[in-house]
């Protein structure tokens, strides 16, 4: 398998994490997103939607990192990343696109660029529009944490897709220096699975590529 990917991207480091649950090894490939590299031919050719993670296996492209995530889910079970009751696993599916749905659209690169290139917003003002869209969705996210009793992992004893998406979007929120205060749990659980090798070796700053 080859992982396209880039260091910071958050969406490729929720890859990078289930693959290193999985204990699969991929080939990589570097796409610099501050130059541009995903919207280039080269890349478009491959993966039209111009975004990483994609994940080549034999000669399927995959793309889309929740759907890259379910597949190596179902093509290598163990260890599980979704619980086995139907009910358990919805509840873990909305946890984890509360992250990738609803937040980290919102603060991707190209919308990022958008606010700075076409509106012409300010460094900070583009800051505060990170923040607020991450802050946003973790009010509610802490919420529903400390309503299930979540301590050490988003659900259960044992990761899941949701501890998945959660860790790389709290390390979007360092990036734009976040109060993370008002999240306990979320703090909690972040930490404790930084200290799961499968975590710690998925982190942007021990990429290849990492500047
Ligand atoms: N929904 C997609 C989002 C992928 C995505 O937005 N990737 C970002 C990096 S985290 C990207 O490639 N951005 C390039 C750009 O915005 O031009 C997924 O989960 O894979």
């Amino acid at each position: 398998m080859i992982l396209y990917d880039y260091f910071r991207s958050s969406a490729s480091y929720r890859v990078r994490i289930a693959l290193n649950l999985k204990g699969l090894a991929v080939e990589r490939r570097h796409i610099h997103l501050r130059r541009g590299e995903q919207t280039g031919e080269a890349y478009r050719a491959l993966n039209p939607q111009g975004l990483v993670p994609m994940l080549v296996v034999g000669d399927q492209r995959l793309t889309q990192s929740l759907a890259i995530i379910e597949y190596l889910d179902e093509r290598h079970p163990a260890p599980p990343l979704l619980p086995e009751a139907p009910e358990d696993r919805a509840w873990v599916r909305a946890a984890a696109q509360s992250i990738a749905c609803d937040i980290h659209p919102l603060d991707n690169t190209r919308v990022m660029q958008y606010l700075e290139h076409t509106l012409a917003l300010e460094a900070p003002r583009r800051d505060d529009w990170y923040r607020h869209w991450i802050e946003l969705g973790f009010r509610a996210l802490e919420t529903q944490l400390a309503a299930r009793g979540s301590e050490r992992f988003c659900f259960g004893n044992a990761p899941t897709v949701a501890d998945v998406c959660l860790v790389p979007q709290v390390a979007n929120s360092q990036r734009v220096s976040m109060d993370l205060a008002p999240y306990p749990r979320i703090r909690a659980i972040n930490d404790h699975c930084l200290t799961l090798p499968a975590f710690d070796r998925a982190r942007p700053a021990l990429q290849p590529d990492a500047e």
